[in-house]
């Protein structure tokens, strides 16, 4: 009390001070900075515009599909693009690829760009594609049938996937992507932080609660339901292929391609082989251009 008697300096203005300091101090710090994060804003914004511009050049219904650069072995290492590409192959729609923008209104991969109108979710662009091009291949199924093809689909696309997420991401620790596809040094020092965020997916999830044994039993299941209600089928359905096709797929090309030395694979490869040529057949019928779609050269060590 005494000091601020003397001199007249309350907390307040010696507060009042300091901030004056920093601030004539800092200044053309604080400046710099503001000036090279609006250039980098500004930037980006007009780079954005113009892919926009691009895409909506690309004709009257044509769809723009969003996705991850290709793989070496698959042709994409997301099951939901393979698995939305596929349906974009059933249903004879005309499309391009981009891959400058692989993420899309809803923070995820694939996504599609139609008549300029933003797409996210590759069930939901399914079957707004099916209602706006007349392509619903399931049309022919009993409600029953519908019903087991809904229960099927949701297994693979919500289920079977995390016990994927876990392998690819937690016990082989992202190592299985590196062989698979080209990642730049940049997106290799970004693994680690993907499999934290990663992690903590998995754990609110509650799949990331268990033991990597209990994980892959689970995975186990999944794929033993498949495998027994495929069956002797050509498709899961019957003879003919439908949408829950393209999600089975999509799901499984990531076990067969996009991840040696998994437990899955073992299991397609010993237990599950009726999956394992399903498969080959799915391939065969709507990816007769699979090796074209592939980033070529093979890495040597394969
Ligand atoms: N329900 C979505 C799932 C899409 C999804 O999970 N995509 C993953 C790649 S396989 C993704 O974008 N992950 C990035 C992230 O979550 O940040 C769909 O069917 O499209």
């Amino acid at each position: 009390m005494a000091f601020v008697a003397m001199t007249g300096w309350t907390p307040l203005r010696i507060a009042e001070r300091g901030l004056k300091w920093l601030w004539g101090k800092s200044k053309p710090l604080t400046v710099a900075a503001v000036v090279v994060i609006g250039t980098v804003h500004v930037t980006s914004y007009i780079k954005k515009q113009k892919r926009r511009k691009k895409w909506n050049n690309a004709g009257k219904d044509v769809v723009v599909l969003h996705m991850f650069p290709r793989g070496y072995f698959c042709p994409n290492l997301s099951p939901f693009v393979v698995k939305l590409e596929t349906y974009l192959r059933m249903a004879k729609i005309h499309y391009q690829v981009d891959y400058e923008e692989p993420i899309g209104p809803k923070g995820k991969c694939p996504w599609i760009t139609l008549n300029g109108e933003e797409i996210g979710d590759s069930q939901l662009i399914i079957e707004k594609l099916g209602s706006k091009y007349g392509k619903d291949f399931s049309s022919d199924l009993t409600p029953e049938q519908y019903a087991i093809a809904h229960a099927m689909r949701v297994m693979v696309d919500e289920h079977l996937l995390w016990c994927l997420v876990v392998w690819r991401y937690i016990v082989d620790g992202g190592a299985s992507l590196s062989i698979c596809m080209k990642f730049p040094v940049f997106f290799r020092i970004l693994i680690p932080v993907f499999r934290r965020k990663v992690k903590k997916a998995v754990w609110m999830q509650g799949i990331g609660r268990h033991s990597f044994s209990e994980v892959e039993e689970i995975g186990r299941k999944d794929l033993s339901a498949l495998s027994a209600f495929l069956g002797e089928n050509t498709y899961l359905m019957g003879d003919k292929a439908t949408e829950v096709d393209c999600a089975v797929f999509g799901m499984l090309s990531q076990i067969i391609w996009n991840s040696p030395n998994s437990p899955y694979l073992k299991m397609l490869d010993t237990e599950f082989t009726n999956l394992h040529a399903y498969c080959q057949r799915v391939k065969e019928e709507f990816w007769p251009d699979w090796n074209d779609c592939l980033v070529q050269p093979f890495p040597k060590c394969q």
